[in-house]
C-alpha cells in the first residue's frame, strides 16, 4: 500500500481532469508573451489579487526571487521575521541574487507587530543599511500554517507608507489562509506592492507560481524571470493546470484544514507529543516529540517504515501536511499509525 505522504502538500499529482485539462490547452512561445493559456492564468490570478498585472514563474523560490530583486539594490536592507522562508530554504539566494541583506525579527507565532517593525526602520543616514522592504509570509510555514491578521498587516502597511517602504507578500498559501479566515486574496493583497502565489501547494498544481503587482513591476519581473532562466517556451500545458487548480480546488482546502485539526487535537493528546493548537490554522501540523526518546529523524523514519511520512522539521519537531491527495480516512489512518509508532 502507498504511504500517506504527510510530507509537504507540495506532493500531489496531477488528478485526471487536471491531466486532460494540460493535454487540451492551446499553447504558444511564452518567451514572446504568445502563450494563450499561460496570458488567461495570468489575467485570472491577477484578477484574484486585485492587481494590475501578474506573471506566471517556475517555482515560490523564483517568485519570491523575483520580487525581492525588483525592489531592492544590493546593500538594501529587508525587514522580516526570522522564521521566513525565503531566509531559510531558497538556498542563500537573496544573497546571491539581489545583495540585499535580511533584518530578520522574532515575530510571535511568525507574526511581527507595526511597533517591531517601526522600530527595525534604519534613519536615513550615509553609514546604516537603507531600509527597503517589508517581507512577511501568509501564512507562515515554519510556525505552522499561521494566518497573518489583516489588522495587523493593515498597521504594518500604515508605518510603510509612512517610511515611503515597499511591501512584500509570500503567498505560497495565501489561497489558505484565505479560505480559512473568509477574507478575499484580494484583501489581503491590497497591502502589497507585490505577492507571490503558489500553484504547486494546496491547490494540486504540479509545477507553478505567479507573482502579482503592478504593471511597471510586472516588466521588471518579466526581465529578471528571464535572467534567472525561468523563461519557459509553450507553458500553457503547465498554466492549464494553474487554471484548473484555481476552478476545482481551491474550497476544497477547508477539507485539508479540517484533518489538519483532526490529526493535531490527536496528536497533542499523545504521551511526549505536544502541538500549539493555537498555531494550527490551516493545513499545516508541527508536532514537538520533545517528549518521547526519538530525534526527529529516527522518528520520521519509524512512521515512514509503519507507513505515514513526515517531514523532520527542527531539532525536536516534525511536520505533517495534509492536501488533496490525503482524505479524512487516511488521516484517521495516520492517526493510528503515530499512535502505534510512539508508544512502541
Ligand atoms: N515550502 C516547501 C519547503 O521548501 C519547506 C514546503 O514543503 O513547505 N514560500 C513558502 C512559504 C513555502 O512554504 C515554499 C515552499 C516556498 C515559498 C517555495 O516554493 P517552491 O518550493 O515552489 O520553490
Amino acid at each position: 500500500m502507498a504511504p500517506i505522504d504527510l510530507r509537504s502538500d507540495t506532493v500531489t499529482k496531477p488528478t485526471p481532469a487536471m491531466r486532460q485539462a494540460m493535454a487540451a490547452a492551446e499553447v504558444g512561445d511564452d518567451v514572446f508573451g504568445e502563450d494563450p493559456t499561460v496570458n488567461r492564468l495570468q489575467e485570472k490570478v491577477a484578477r484574484l489579487l486585485g492587481k494590475e498585472a501578474a506573471l506566471f514563474v517556475a517555482s515560490g523560490t523564483m517568485g519570491n526571487q523575483i520580487c525581492l530583486k525588483a525592489q531592492t539594490a544590493p546593500g538594501d536592507e529587508i525587514i522580516c521575521e526570522q522564521g521566513a522562508h525565503f531566509l531559510h530554504y531558497e538556498g542563500g539566494a537573496l544573497a546571491l541574487l539581489s545583495g540585499a541583506q535580511p533584518r530578520a525579527l522574532p515575530g510571535k507565532s511568525g507574526i511581527l507587530s507595526a511597533e517591531q517593525v517601526e522600530d527595525a526602520i534604519r534613519p536615513p543616514t550615509y553609514y546604516y543599511p537603507r531600509t527597503r522592504l517589508i517581507a512577511l509570509e501568509n501564512t507562515h510555514n515554519l510556525a505552522g500554517g499561521v494566518i497573518y491578521p489583516l489588522a495587523e498587516i493593515r498597521r504594518i502597511h500604515e508605518t510603510a507608507k509612512r517610511h515611503d517602504l515597499k511591501m512584500h507578500l509570500d503567498g505560497a498559501r495565501l489561497w489558505n489562509a484565505s479560505i480559512a479566515s473568509g477574507i478575499p486574496p484580494d484583501e489581503y493583497c491590497r497591502y502589497f506592492d507585490s505577492v507571490s502565489v503558489c500553484l504547486s501547494k494546496g491547490l494540486g498544481a504540479p509545477v507553478g507560481s505567479v507573482v502579482a503587482g503592478s504593471v511597471e513591476f510586472v516588466a521588471e519581473a518579466r526581465r529578471l524571470r528571464k535572467m534567472f532562466g525561468g523563461g519557459m517556451r509553450q507553458a500553457g500545458i503547465l498554466a492549464a493546470a494553474g487554471i484548473h487548480a484555481l476552478d476545482h480546488h481551491l474550497q476544497r482546502l477547508a477539507e485539508d484544514h479540517a484533518n489538519a485539526r483532526l490529526l493535531a487535537e490527536h496528536l497533542h493528546k499523545m504521551e511526549g507529543v505536544q502541538v500549539n493548537l493555537d498555531s494550527v490554522q490551516t493545513n499545516i501540523v508541527i508536532m514537538d516529540i520533545g517528549g518521547l526518546r526519538l530525534n526527529p529523524t529516527g522518528a520520521a523514519e519509524k512512521l515512514a517504515s509503519a507507513g505515514v511520512l513526515v517531514a523532520p522539521f527542527g531539532k525536536t519537531t516534525l511536520r505533517a501536511v495534509t492536501h488533496l491527495d490525503v482524505g479524512r480516512q487516511n488521516v484517521l489512518a495516520a492517526i493510528e499509525i503515530f499512535q502505534k509508532s510512539f508508544l512502541s
